[in-house]
């Protein structure tokens, strides 16, 4: 590649914590930066992202450092954009977590429009624009992540007509009826717009952004190959859901210390059915109504009692909403209610943790659960499900998924549940635990090819030859997108690219 990365995201690699006895650095953890990392590493570039620190005028400064490879050798800069308590909470729990969010995962009741978190998510894209300026050199490449930056593109753009910019959208993109709520659509639609190619996970994403930007801004679109025309430049929109590292995590689950951890976890809980979730503490993962269905499978299948263990890990998440605090509330109460039900003194049916595992620690409890419970109400994709598969060794497990996380629409082999409907998930759950073995086999085989193969390498390259092709016309031999179709469905659900 010609020129350099320049990554712009909310989160960067690293959280700096300060007090009294200096400046600590913290590793963070999620999708986007166990994807992103090892590509800075390899590649250097520039990591443009806000560091966790408050600073208490605007504009606060922002800082810049080096960070090592794990390896050593390579390196690459981070460059943290400070933000104020006020554009915290106005600009980050505001409008990017209490109105984009939920409007994007159908949650239109928990919404909120404040002119004042608008005007702080303005000022804020302002501030991430400029710091990724300060480090542009000639022939870099801009790739922006997520809905908390979505001005930054038209924000680059206008200042650099030429510059090269890519944007990556990780959580649903909703129907138009849905976006036309936002009183500020038009913006963040012209915001986005200001890139050369905007991805999504599922071409569905893509297609109602097309949908949106034709019908609330009146940009001229071309469904077929998938780019919108606006202010006389062409945007191409490309899906590719995200892959997992694979060959990572095999690594990882080889580790004989992770093997006599999940041995340990096993032996701990005691049960001869182990069932999992590992997710954020939020709203659309589900918990609460996962937890329902477990009590649903409970009374109407009592042999479960006693053999059956669901560990619930919840990473703490937006803990600043009253909202978010409230949810953890109940979902404790739904957890000691299933407990005190069908409980004894040598059996808890929910093990329920508030807490972030390490890597190691999470691939033990892949390693330990015979069952994945992944039932989000609504989820861009769903690196977790992915996960459970990558960090098995054999074709034992079953994934049950909610078929509103976009990974549903890519992972045969799973058992597709809605996760409104708790009796139905409490049935699948069962059939799941009760699964043959050769079924159980057929169905990780699937899995494993799938995520093997579309892994986090490929999700790259897609990027790739997406800002390669630039305006070039779509290829009518370009593979088909990793999906649970075949015959026309499979066509249909193909990665397109071209110019209008
Ligand atoms: P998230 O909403 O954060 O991501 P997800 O895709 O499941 O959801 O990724 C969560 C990440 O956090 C995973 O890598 C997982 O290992 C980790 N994690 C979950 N629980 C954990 C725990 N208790 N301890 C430690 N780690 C934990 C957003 C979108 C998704 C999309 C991703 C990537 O909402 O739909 O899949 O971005 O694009």
């Amino acid at each position: 590649m010609k020129g350099r990365l320049i990554l712009v995201s909310n989160r960067g690699p690293y959280v700096f914590l300060e007090s009294a006895a200096g400046e600590e650095m913290v590793r963070s953890v999620g999708g986007l930066v166990a994807a992103l990392e090892p590509l800075m590493e390899a590649n250097g570039g520039v990591w443009v992202a806000w560091g966790g620190r408050r600073g208490h005028a605007s504009p606060a400064p922002s800082r810049r450092r080096k960070v090592a490879s794990a390896e050593g050798g390579s390196h690459y800069v981070l460059r943290e954009t400070v933000l104020t308590e006020e554009e915290l909470r106005c600009y980050y729990y505001g409008f990017a977590n209490s109105a984009l969010w939920p409007l994007c995962h159908y949650f239109v009741g928990r919404c909120q429009f404040e002119q004042e978190h608008w005007d702080n998510y303005v000022r804020v894209n302002a501030k991430f624009a400029a710091s990724a300026q300060a480090e542009l050199s000639q022939g870099d490449l801009i790739w922006i992540h997520d809905y908390h930056l979505a001005l930054v593109p038209e924000l680059l753009r206008r200042a650099h007509p030429e510059l090269r910019i890519a944007f990556f959208w990780h959580i649903p993109f909703p129907q138009v009826d849905v976006l036309a709520v936002l009183p500020w659509a038009r913006e963040v639609l012209a915001g986005l717009l200001g890139s050369d190619v905007l991805g999504f996970h599922l071409r569905e994403y893509g297609e109602n952004f097309l949908t949106c930007a034709e019908k609330l801004l009146g940009a001229e679109v071309d469904r077929e190959r998938m780019c919108a025309s606006w202010r006389g430049r062409t945007v191409r929109v490309r899906a590719a859901p995200i892959g997992v590292d694979y060959q990572a995590f095999q690594r990882l689950a080889r580790r004989p210390r992770v093997q006599a951890r999940a041995a340990e976890i096993r032996r701990q809980l005691g049960t001869p059915l182990v069932a999992l979730s590992a997710d954020r503490l939020d709203y659309t993962k589900g918990i609460l109504e996962r937890i329902l269905a477990l009590e649903i499978l409970l009374e109407r299948y009592p042999e479960y009692r006693g053999r059956l263990t669901f560990v619930q890990v919840a990473a703490p998440s937006r803990t600043a909403l009253a909202e978010y605090q409230k949810m953890r509330r109940q979902i404790e109460e739904a957890v000691g209610r299933v407990n005190g039900r069908f409980g004894s003194d040598d059996y808890t049916p929910v093990r329920y943790y508030y807490r972030s595992l390490g890597r190691e620690e999470l691939a033990a409890y892949y390693q330990a659960a015979d069952v994945a419970v992944i039932t989000p109400l609504r989820d861009g994709l769903n690196l977790v499900a992915k996960e459970y598969v990558a960090a098995r060794l054999d074709d034992e497990g079953v994934l049950v998924l909610s078929r509103f996380a976009g990974a549903a629409s890519q992972l045969s082999g799973a058992i597709l549940v809605n996760p409104y409907n708790p009796l139905e998930t409490a049935e699948k759950w069962a059939e799941a635990c009760a699964l043959p073995p050769e079924e159980r086999r057929a169905r990780m085989a699937a899995l494993r090819e799938n995520v093997r193969r579309y892994d986090l390498q490929w999700w790259l390259e897609e990027f790739w030859k997406a800002m390669a092709e630039g305006g070039a016309p779509a290829d009518e031999e370009e593979e088909a997108l990793p999906g649970r179709c075949c015959g026309e469905e499979e066509a249909a659900d193909r990665a397109t690219g071209g110019s209008c």
